[in-house]
């Protein structure tokens, strides 16, 4: 049974709760549940805060754990990370009071940064060869400056909107960050076996999640200039319609690409076109 570590309430809970449950491995939260057995997946989730999951992880209480990569790496536990999930996306960044006159990291020279990632901050620090001194905070770090604390801080920003209330600005990001797999360095067989099992299912949902199923008709002397803008897993499906002279064509569009291809397919003479969400992709 592989024992899988993810945050008990917080910002990656949810989706990492979504994601499991799209894999098969059916996560009910039930208020102070802290382990649970999953049904119909050799597998145990356990609820964690996320700073304890990279520990638990290395000492194999957990298998394998879901957390920000900004955790993963402030904790430096010996650990491997398996995969980036792609959700809880944001970064770490320098923030300064707004007036400040920052132009480079090299005004951080000599002056005080609050944070809660002091590890990250010292690797970032000695990589540039800066001298600052680091306050650690465990919260509320956009206060410090305004405090009196420090003279920057360095924080997870994501919409900017908290650092713009405290009278802040971003100047610097160091790192971005997105939830990640980590695990164990000494699985055994049976849960690496588990293990990919899962990561089977895992990327069959987040591509899914990136692509949409396109239909639409289109009048037979078009389709070929229609299949020929259309990629497909292989190549477009093409169908006859029940009237003569027309076709249904059927593929699978990259999210990044739809709009400008949609629009294409209008000036190309498409018609009826469906767009479908897709809830799992094997390639
Ligand atoms: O209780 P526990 O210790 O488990 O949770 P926590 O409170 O330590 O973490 P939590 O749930 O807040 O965040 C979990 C993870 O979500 C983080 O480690 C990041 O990897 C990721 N994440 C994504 C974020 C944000 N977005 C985010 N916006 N974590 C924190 N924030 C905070 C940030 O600290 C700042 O206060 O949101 C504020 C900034 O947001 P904007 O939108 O105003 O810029
Ligand atoms: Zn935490």
């Amino acid at each position: 049974m592989i024992k899988i570590a993810i945050q008990k309430s917080g910002r990656l809970t949810d989706d990492t709760i979504t994601m499991l449950t799209d894999c098969g491995i059916k996560v009910k939260q039930v208020n102070s549940t802290l382990r649970l057995i999953v049904q119909g997946f050799d597998a145990e989730v356990l609820f964690l805060r996320d700073d304890d999951i990279p520990q638990y992880v290395e000492d194999g209480i957990a298998d394998i754990g879901i957390v920000g990569e900004n955790i993963m790496l402030d904790k430096g536990k010996n650990i491997t990370l398996i995969k980036r999930l792609g959700y809880s996306k944001c970064r770490l960044s320098i923030a300064v009071p707004k007036a400040t006159n920052y132009t480079d990291n090299s005004w951080l020279q000599g002056k005080k940064i609050a944070t809660s990632y002091v590890k990250i901050v010292q690797d970032y620090l000695a990589m540039q060869n800066i001298n600052a001194e680091i306050h650690e905070i465990s919260g509320s770090v956009e206060i410090a400056p305004s405090l009196g604390l420090a003279d920057a801080i360095v924080d997870i920003v994501s919409s900017g909107s908290t650092l713009l209330s405290n009278g802040l600005k971003e100047v610097e990001p160091i790192l971005q960050s997105e939830a990640v797999m980590i695990g164990n360095k000494h699985l055994s067989e049976t849960n690496k076996g588990i293990l990919q099992k899962l990561l089977f299912r895992i990327d069959a949902v987040l591509t899914a999640r990136t692509k949409k199923y396109v239909l639409l008709n289109a009048p037979n002397n078009t389709v070929a200039a229609i299949v020929n803008i259309l990629p497909g897993m292989k190549s477009p499906t093409v169908l006859p319609l029940a009237i003569s002279g027309w076709s249904s064509i059927h593929t699978v569009i990259d999210e990044t690409d739809f709009w400008n291809i949609i629009d294409q397919l209008k000036t190309l003479g498409a018609e009826g076109i469906l767009v479908v969400p897709i809830e799992k992709m094997i390639l």
